[in-house]
């Protein structure tokens, strides 16, 4: 078990103790526990063997730790299970839909009788949820959208939620004697955003073999099928996997067949058939000869293309070019040298600022952004601008405990419902990254959505927008807007689009940032990590953004620190040859805020437009920044 399964059980049981009407001490402490196992640094299966070592993570006592080495044992414990007769799963479920907390999933469960999304349906379609307390008709009306949403995930899994366990399977298979490839083909292939099923191609070793270790694994729960060539089963977490033994002579074409797309296939075969082969899992061939089916590359080859990664594979075009040789060479990890939004202790992340500052200089990363929340957000611990001062302070400090890795001092600044940014201008020129999102008000129509968002955009504080659209799969509709025209504003005014790699949101997702990439928008590629833990996740954004066909280039935290620099300098009006005579000193406290702020450093001389003139320019102004990029310049 790893500690992300440790902690749903724990998560779970105190969403049920807290549906139950248990005290909220008892709820506190299992979720606490829960987060602590998540985000510990060793999995809780090792310290469960060590005496003492579990009671000795924060938060956890001796009741709680044993009900950890029950978990790790046995896959539960006795109150889950006596939890799970009182409140169904499927009602613990509910929680996750948009705007209903176990609070109001108490409610229901206790005066309407509702045990699953069919009867809160049926219930929200009856008016039935108007009438209880706390309720009313927008929040009805907000669960029928949540419920529409989340039925589009029926029977599909977040890749975030595959990932592991295909690895984990495919690690298993490849350590069988005689197995020579093992590929997991299908969308997973294609890292779609979600999987409905596995597809597993194996080559190599036994039918008997492979076949026996596939269904006995571990996280098997049913097997569906078992044959000499093909098995299925369901695993733990609801995800039906196939396999496929097949020869090594034919891998190639098999999985170039199941990596898919549908669509891809079928324009693959077309072009088989104009040139007079045929396409299938098992080859290509003429007549009756084999001309290629070993390896994917010897398929398109011998159809007059190259090699496609399987990401593109979408029959978007990708076909055409690379049939004329002008793919994209698509983003990879390496070409990342920065993360530019993460929280840390100091609002809502779990980790210090100097232990997250260390984490990610060890991944290699030559710079990097804190961005804590402002203060409309963080759950009481976001940002003001006094708060803004004091950090500047703290950052400075962390940049010479950690040398050897640039920190800017950023600030995820709340848009909030106008528009207007969730801190002063004296308090935003005190930063050198601001980036903007929408957390609240993601319910507005989609014209004053579309304004409010320009509006934040035309800001000449900014630097890039996070999560642009603010959604959360599965339970999260994305805020509705004109993505076109806030594109548009953002090439415009310089200002980046954030492809945010949180499981849950992958935001932008593939086609708006492939619609980003058309209209000349820069990006980054960011974890919005609360924990070191979570920098990993870096992998779900490059994904989304393989998929849209990025390059290094559309990627501004590709560039090292000096190109960096200067590409935000440039995108600025201050540095991009603004008027002088407009600018006028700040009056009063920003002036002084500027004037106090510590000698610039190497660091401290990035990424802001100067303070004085960030202060003084007027607010929202929707006008575009003349000159903010020359390199893709628009006509606008
Ligand atoms: P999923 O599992 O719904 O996330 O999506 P896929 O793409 O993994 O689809 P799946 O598992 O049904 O099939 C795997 C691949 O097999 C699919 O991407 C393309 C290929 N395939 C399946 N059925 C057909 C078909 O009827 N025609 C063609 N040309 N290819 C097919
Ligand atoms: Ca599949
Ligand atoms: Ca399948
Ligand atoms: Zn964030």
């Amino acid at each position: 078990m790893t500690n992300a399964d440790v902690a749903r059980v724990f998560a779970r049981l105190a969403t049920m103790l807290e549906i139950d009407g248990a005290n909220p001490f008892r709820v506190r402490a299992y979720r606490e526990g829960a987060r602590v196992v998540e985000s510990h640094g060793e999995p809780v299966e090792a310290l469960a063997g060590e005496e003492g070592a579990l009671e000795a993570l924060p938060g956890i006592g001796k009741d709680l730790a044993q009900k950890i080495r029950d978990v790790v044992k046995t896959g539960t414990t006795d109150l889950y299970e006596e939890m799970r007769k009182k409140i169904p799963v499927e009602v613990v479920a509910l929680t996750e839909l948009q705007g209903l907390g176990p609070k109001r999933v108490k409610t229901l469960f206790e005066t309407l009788g509702v045990k699953d999304r069919a009867g809160l349906e049926a219930a929200a379609r009856a008016g039935q949820l108007r009438e209880l307390p706390g309720f009313g008709e927008k929040v009805e009306q907000n669960v029928l959208k949540a419920l529409a949403a989340a039925s589009q995930w029926v029977g599909r899994v977040p890749l975030a939620g595959a990932w592991a366990v295909a690895g984990a399977l495919a690690e298993h298979i490849r350590a069988l004697p005689g197995v020579e490839q093992v590929e997991c083909a299908g969308s997973f292939r294609r890292r779609k955003e979600s999987v409905g099923d596995l597809d597993l191609l194996v080559t190599g070793g036994s039918a008997e073999t492979v076949m026996e270790a596939f269904t006995k694994h571990g996280d098997v729960v049913e097997i569906l099928g078992r044959g000499e060539t093909k098995s299925s089963v369901r695993l733990r977490n609801g995800l039906q996997v196939d396999l496929r033994l097949v020869p090594p002579e034919s891998f190639g074409a098999a999985l170039l067949y199941f990596t898919g797309s549908k669509e891809h296939n079928i324009e693959l075969r077309k072009l088989a058939i104009e040139r007079g082969l045929s396409l299938n899992e098992y080859g290509l061939t003429r007549g009756d000869k084999t001309v290629a089916g070993r390896t994917e590359e010897e398929v398109y080859r011998a159809l007059g293309l190259a090699w496609i990664p399987p990401e593109l594979r979408e029959a978007l075009g990708e076909i055409e070019r690379a049939r004329a040789g002008t793919l994209p060479r698509l983003i990879e990890p390496k070409d990342l040298v920065a993360d530019l939004h993460m929280h840390t202790d100091r609002s809502d992340g779990r980790d210090t600022l100097e232990t997250m500052v260390r984490a990610v200089r060890d991944r290699g990363y030559a710079y990097c952004a804190i961005t804590e929340h402002s203060k409309a957000i963080g759950f009481g611990r976001g940002f003001d601008e006094e708060r803004v001062r004091r950090s500047a302070q703290e950052i400075a400090a962390v940049r010479k405990q950690v040398p050897d890795i640039r920190v800017l001092h950023g600030l995820e600044v709340d848009i909030l419902a106008d528009g207007a940014l969730d801190l002063n201008d004296e308090g935003l020129a005190m930063l050198d990254w601001v980036i903007v999102s929408l957390h609240s008000r993601l319910d507005l129509p989609a014209p004053a959505m579309t304004e409010r968002v320009l509006r934040a955009l035309s800001h000449p504080a900014v630097h890039a927008m996070a999560h642009p659209t603010g959604r959360l799969m599965p339970s999260r509709e994305p805020a509705r807007f004109d993505m076109e025209r806030v594109l548009e504003r953002a090439a415009e005014t310089g200002v980046a689009m954030e492809i945010n790699a949180q499981p849950d949101r992958m935001d932008l997702k593939d086609a708006h940032a492939r619609l980003a990439k058309e209209k000349g928008v820069r990006m980054v590629i960011d974890t919005d990590a609360h924990s070191t833990a979570q920098l990993d996740h870096i992998r779900y954004g490059l994904f989304a953004a393989r998929r849209a066909g990025l390059t290094k280039e559309d990627v501004l935290n590709t560039l090292p620190f000096d190109r960096f620099e200067q590409a935000l300098r440039r995108a600025k009006p201050a540095a991009a040859g603004g008027a002088p005579t407009t600018i006028v000193p700040a009056p009063g406290p920003a002036g002084k805020a500027a004037r106090a702020a510590p000698p610039a450093t190497a660091t401290k001389r990035t990424a802001k437009p100067k303070p004085a003139a960030a202060a003084s320019r007027p607010r929202a102004k929707a006008a575009p920044r003349a000159g903010s990029k020359p390199a893709r310049k628009r006509s606008s």
